[in-house]
């Protein structure tokens, strides 16, 4: 049923499973290694990548998402240097395909120009989004696994909030910040019905810009037309901040630390990792679904001309495929 998706050379090769124990200490390069595998899904490391996610669970997973351009990449390495203190080991998973990290080189350039050495050790990668059939939760999830194993927090994710696959990465972090920047007017409403109600802190980015604190006022507006609704004791703070002058960086990374701080006194990070471990089950099962009815799948290809030539139906077809019959769907 897996399908290897990248040829493997014997000689240089070194088992996923030798990997574990460099992860585990913290190797860079174990650490890069063991990542690829997972976005390359290649059966070898499966049993690795079990077990680091049983080592896995101390970081804090900080999610930051909203429209490209909107300064993401520029507030992360802006935390980054913030939160780079100390024995701290910080770690940006970048999903959005634009984003200037590409490589880690060049958010790398950034944060060598802070002079900041803690800030300098930050773990950056960006994961491939081509070629994924809806695996790109999937590998995200397991990369923030092995960067959690091997000691990293918080760990930061960038995505842009569209798309399914990043939402539902968003979903996976146990601290979401919204960015949204100024003057998105009637645009609001489009983040809104995305990803306005995942989340936890809004921040309003480049404050330097006049129409910053409408922007602001227009999503506090928002929050409070909901707030009847609101399951949970904690009300999302609305901040404004400028990354590349550093103000409301402060502030935001205490924001980020007092939700952590409210989801341990609550309880309610016990809810929480249930509901990241409830996607994580659910995302892998559509993955091996999916996977296992390619296109490609000659079973697959049979119901495929049937549906699109009316001799079936889709329902038919998908019971079919997963070898259901009636009785089971009842
Ligand atoms: N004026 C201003 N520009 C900013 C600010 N933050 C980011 N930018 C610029 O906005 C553009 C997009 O930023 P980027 O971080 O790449 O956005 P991303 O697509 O959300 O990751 C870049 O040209 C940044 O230099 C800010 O606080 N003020
Ligand atoms: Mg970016």
């Amino acid at each position: 049923m897996f399908v290897r998706k990248k040829s493997i050379n014997p000689a240089s090769y070194r088992a996923s499973s030798d990997l574990v124990p460099l992860v585990l200490a913290g190797s860079r390069a174990a650490i890069a290694r063991m990542i690829s595998r997972a976005e390359g899904e290649y059966d070898e490391a499966a049993g690795a990548l079990a077990q680091l996610y049983r080592h896995a669970g101390r970081a804090h997973v900080v999610g930051i998402t909203g429209v490209p351009g909107g300064g993401k990449s520029t507030l992360i390495s802006a935390l980054i240097r913030a939160c780079s203190t100390g024995d701290n080991k910080v770690a940006i998973v970048a999903v959005d395909p634009s984003s200037p990290y590409s490589g880690g080189a060049i958010l790398g350039d950034r944060i060598r120009m802070s002079d900041s050495a803690e800030a300098s050790q930050a773990f950056v990668r960006s994961m491939a989004t081509r070629g994924h059939l809806g695996g790109l939760a999937r590998a995200t999830f397991q990369a923030v696994d092995i960067l959690d194993a091997a000691g990293y927090s918080p760990i930061f994710i960038e995505t842009v909030g569209v798309g399914q696959d990043e939402v539902e990465i968003m979903t996976a972090a146990h601290t979401v910040v919204v960015l949204s920047p100024p003057g998105l007017g009637d645009d609001i409403q489009a983040i809104k019905a995305g990803v306005m109600e995942i989340a936890d802190i809004h921040a309003v980015s480049k404050s330097d810009r006049p129409e910053a604190a409408a922007t602001a006022t227009a999503i506090r507006g928002m929050l409070a037309l909901g707030s009847e609704t609101q399951r949970s004791s904690w009300a999302p703070p609305v901040l404004t901040l400028s990354a590349p002058s550093g103000a409301g960086i402060d502030a935001l990374k205490q924001a980020i630390d007092s939700h952590l701080l409210h989801l341990m006194e609550s309880g309610e990070m016990v809810t929480r990792r249930r509901a990241i471990a409830r996607t994580r089950i659910l995302a892998t099962i559509n993955h091996l679904i999916r996977r296992r009815f390619d296109d490609g799948a000659e079973t697959m290809a049979t119901q495929l001309a049937a549906v699109t030539e009316r001799t079936s139906d889709p329902s038919t077809a998908a019971e079919w495929l997963l070898g259901l019959n009636r009785a089971d769907l009842a």
